[in-house]
């Protein structure tokens, strides 16, 4: 049986991080490690290829070569989707889709001949044995989600690592708050489930293995979502990360209430993380009450303060359009990231997504405009009636936009986060940016070609005069810069 796995195209998106990769010399920021453990789950027998249309066109002969084609996709990836299935459908394909927009969306699907709802660790097996049997059905819909000790290393040798600027691995699913807007906890519950110590250290094995080095994304919604099993986790990754001379820096996504665990942030450090990317949405805490997002809660400022202070670099996502939001929301949020030296903010526009609780509420409320969300929050549409005007909103949102990647807004930022986090953390040697190749196009980009050249100038001789040691860094938040000014000039009107 041959096997092809194709992840669709991503439109020019925040996470797309498409304008900064040419600088690493990369296609694309992540692996599609859905489908590298769709890939785990099929019989060793099974012949399998998987394209990513982010990386290279998908080629007839690539088609050709499938006796089925299996697909995944987010929101954002679903015109593209729509066009593979309907290629390979053109061509008499066997064609099975699944992942989290195939999971949730009530819009029509696609043609294909078998979709799957939910996590495949326990369904896969039974369409195998279904297919075997000349019985597979139309839908698989996952009874419950899975343990985690169910899911295999992904198939991380199926990608062509060399074109991605990380790697993916998943510790856990779900997470344990209740955030109105958010889709996660519909699609993988409110119980963190997660993998045990074994199986993601298995997992970096692989991937040092494979001769990865660099950065290394842990992909949980919510990294601290189940702390306990957190704690027993974090001195077997430090430990493996000394053993192995440090070949991986570490990211991953949790809630804020990070910071009120000082020795977790300690084990976080020590186990390499270099960046967290949290969702801090609003500074007001009426928005904030109203998203049910209670852990956000004290000085927000002084969280994001603490996590810096153990070397770790915060990301962060904003939303503007509550019902709660004053007038002053988009000079509020503009403050509120000046303040807290969160080089990359992403700013975004709230949106309803399909069967989350805010789904829920505006459809009673008679507020939903009949139409899914485009997944990408930054796009000027909304698929509700908003409280404000949303004219105003757009209007205010495109400010925050330019306003903050404004060349000096953005390196400033850069600069403060670089200073709080402190001196004894700086990214491994041998990261991407690090590369001759790599300066020398962050060096002509930026430093001489680029209209702004004068703010990076100011910006590159504080680092060589004060931070020398976080050199590799400072050109990849030059780069990242960069990305999120083009990205203000397509949708910051
Ligand atoms: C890592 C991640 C990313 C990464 C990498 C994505 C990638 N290339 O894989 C990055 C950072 C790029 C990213 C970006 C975005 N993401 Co994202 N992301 C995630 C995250 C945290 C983990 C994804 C992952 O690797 N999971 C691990 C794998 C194993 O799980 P899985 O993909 O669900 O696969 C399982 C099943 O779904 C199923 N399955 C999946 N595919 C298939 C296919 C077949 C044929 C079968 C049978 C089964 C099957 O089997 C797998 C094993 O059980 C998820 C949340 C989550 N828990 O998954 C959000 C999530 C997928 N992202 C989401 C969103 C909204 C985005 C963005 C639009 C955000 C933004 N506004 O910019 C962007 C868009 C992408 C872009 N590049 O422009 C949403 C999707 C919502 C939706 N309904 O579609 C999610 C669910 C989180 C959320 N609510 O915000 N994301
Ligand atoms: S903390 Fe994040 S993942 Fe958890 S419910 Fe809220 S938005 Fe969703």
């Amino acid at each position: 049986m041959n096997v092809l796995l194709v992840n669709p195209e991503f439109p020019d998106t925040y996470w797309s991080f498409r304008h900064a990769l040419p600088f690493e010399g990369k296609r694309c920021a992540f692996p599609p490690l859905g489908l590298m453990t769709v890939s785990a789950l099929l019989p060793a027998t099974w012949n399998r290829r998987l394209v990513d249309l982010n990386v290279r066109k998908l080629k007839t002969s690539d088609i050709e070569w499938a006796d089925i084609v299996m697909l995944t996709a987010m929101l954002v990836q679903k015109q593209s989707l729509r066009e593979v299935v309907a290629r390979c459908k053109a061509m008499g394909k066997r064609v099975v889709i699944g992942g989290p927009y195939v999971t949730s969306t009530r819009e029509q699907l696609p043609p294909a001949d078998h979709l799957f709802r939910g996590e495949a660790e326990t369904t896969l097996p039974l369409f195998i044995a279904d297919l075997a049997r000349g019985e597979a059905k139309p839908v698989y819909q996952a009874a419950e989600r899975p343990q985690l000790s169910e899911t295999p290393i992904a198939d991380f040798g199926l990608v062509d690592m060399k074109r991605y600027s990380m790697m993916s691995v998943q510790y856990s699913r779900g997470c344990p708050f209740s955030c109105e807007f958010c889709d996660i906890i519909e699609i993988y519950g409110r119980v963190p489930r997660t993998k045990s110590n074994q199986q993601v250290l298995a997992e970096f094995d692989a991937l040092r293995d494979l001769g990865w080095r660099g950065t290394v994304f842990i992909v949980d919604d919510n990294f601290i979502g189940n702390k306990k099993n957190v704690r027993r986790l974090l001195p077997e990754l430090a430990k493996w990360q000394k053993a192995n001379g440090y070949p991986f820096s570490l990211i991953t996504e949790s809630s804020l209430n990070l910071a009120d665990d000082v020795a977790l942030l300690q084990n976080m450090r020590e186990a390499g993380f270099r960046r967290v990317f949290i969702g801090i949405e609003t500074p007001v805490e009426e928005s904030l009450q109203e998203a049910q997002k209670s852990q956000n809660r004290g000085n927000l400022l002084d969280s994001v303060k603490t996590i810096q202070s153990f070397g770790i670099e915060v990301m962060a996502g904003f939303i503007v359009g509550f019902d709660n939001d004053p007038e002053d929301i988009f000079e509020r949020q503009i403050d509120f990231i000046r303040k807290s030296a969160i080089p990359l903010a992403m700013v975004g526009l709230l949106n309803a997504l399909p069967d989350t609780q805010l789904w829920k509420r505006l459809e009673g409320e008679g507020r939903l405009l009949g139409e899914d969300a485009s997944g990408n929050n930054t796009v000027c549409t909304f698929n509700f009636k908003t409280r404000m005007d949303p004219a105003i909103l757009i209007k205010g949102y495109q400010s925050i936009m330019r306003t903050i990647y404004s060349p000096r807004e953005y390196y400033e930022r850069a600069l403060d986060s670089i200073r709080r986090t402190g001196r004894q953390t700086s990214e491994p040697q041998y990261k991407n940016l690090s590369g001759f190749k790599a300066l020398t196009r962050v060096l002509l980009k930026l430093g001489v070609l680029d209209r702004e050249r004068k703010e990076f100038w100011r910006f590159f001789t504080h680092i060589l005069i004060r931070h020398r040691d976080k050199f590799t860094d400072s050109l990849r938040l030059a780069a990242v810069g960069y990305h999120f000014r083009k990205l203000s000039d397509a949708y910051g009107g």
